[in-house]
């Protein structure tokens, strides 16, 4: 199983705009207003890494199984799963969907599920964006 390298959530340190005044009070300052930490902290979350689905050709898997498998698995309309075969078929891979790295090696996973189910020798296989 493929593992991502780098943590994509970190948490506090300092950072960001400057906040506004504090919120809605009496207008006169009063010592008993509470000022917050003395230390600012904000989190960031960073967009995760996608991961390609990419499946590949080969001679003996049926084009309306891989259609199949392109509309039921990748969520492909008949006329793109229809012309994302043929992509494959010519050029011998294609890019079934883009995913985060959970949900692309489900999807891997479910293709050689089916295909091993049918007795059919289709391959995918997940690679970083
Ligand atoms: N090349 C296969 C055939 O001629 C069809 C096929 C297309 C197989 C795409 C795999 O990923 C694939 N029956």
């Amino acid at each position: 199983m493929l593992v991502a390298e780098s943590s994509y959530v970190r948490a506090g340190g300092p950072g960001g705009p400057p906040s506004g005044p504090e919120g809605p009070g009496d207008g006169v300052g009063s010592p008993l207003q509470d000022r917050g930490t003395a230390t600012k902290t904000r989190e960031r979350v960073a967009r995760p890494p996608r991961f390609k689905v990419i499946l590949f050709n080969d001679d003996y898997t049926p084009m309306e199984f891989v259609v199949g498998v392109l509309e039921k698995i990748f969520r492909k309309s008949p006329a793109e799963a229809t012309a994302l075969m043929l992509q494959i078929h010519r050029s011998g891979m294609g890019i079934g969907g883009v995913y985060v790295l959970e949900i692309a090696e489900t999807k891997v996973a479910a293709v050689h599920h089916a295909a091993e189910g049918s007795g059919f020798p289709l391959r995918a296989g997940v690679e970083r964006e």
